[in-house]
């Protein structure tokens, strides 16, 4: 899909992709995008991208997005997570999430393909569970936000549209999810800023 189409529409699913945000990006979030959220989406998948504003220090954001062995410290549907691979920061790492109950899965088997402490950037790819969600590949960014203490969220994913689901229904799906977890990560991190500045 051509770049200034991505830019316009703030999603880049070849079709029919659903506005993760009707809000424009800002130059810095286009470039953020562009440079670490543009994965190549094939025939059947489909994928998108949401950006999460944070009043807090990307330091402090990252420190909890970082650990790949406790997603549950943000992520309000994870119920247990274990590491079944790995030490939770080498890639390659595996770790087995169980979900609250009422969503149509149980468990999720996720391998950490990066993590660069430099750069800010988690990614991971879910390998199996009994869910819908086949080749689900996941992008995290966090960057510094403009200003003293806010920092900016960028997360990303791709994934195989479900025999018998659209595009839409797949994306809908998933980007409810992120931005649940998102805004979750948001809380977090504001809430871990007041309490150490507050002593
Ligand atoms: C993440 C992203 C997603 C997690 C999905 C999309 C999942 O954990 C939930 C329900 C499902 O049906 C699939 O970053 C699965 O965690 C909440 C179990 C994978």
């Amino acid at each position: 899909m051509e770049k200034r189409d991505k830019k316009e529409r703030s999603s880049y699913s070849i079709a029919m992709p659903l506005l993760p945000s009707s809000t424009p990006l800002s130059r810095m979030e286009e470039e953020m995008v562009d440079q670490y959220h543009n994965s190549v989406i094939g025939r059947g998948q489909c994928g998108s991208f949401h950006v999460q504003h944070v009043a807090a220090p990307a330091m402090v954001v990252w420190s909890v997005v970082r650990q790949f062995d406790r997603p549950d410290l943000y992520k309000r549907f994870v119920r247990t997570c274990a590491l079944r691979a790995g030490d939770g920061r080498v890639p390659g790492s595996v770790r087995e999430v169980c979900v609250v109950s009422g969503l149509p899965a149980e468990t999720s088997m996720e391998r950490l393909d990066e993590l660069d402490d430099d750069r800010r950037i988690i990614r991971f790819t879910i390998v199996g569970g009994d869910h819908r969600l086949r080749n689900y590949r996941s992008t995290t960014t966090v960057h510094d936000g403009g200003s003293v203490g806010r920092a900016v969220v960028v997360e990303s994913y791709v994934v195989d549209v479900p025999p018998g689901s659209t595009e839409e229904e797949t994306c809908l799906f998933v980007d409810t999810i992120i931005r649940c977890n998102l805004r979750s990560l948001a809380h977090v991190a504001e809430k871990m800023t007041r309490s150490s500045s507050n002593g």
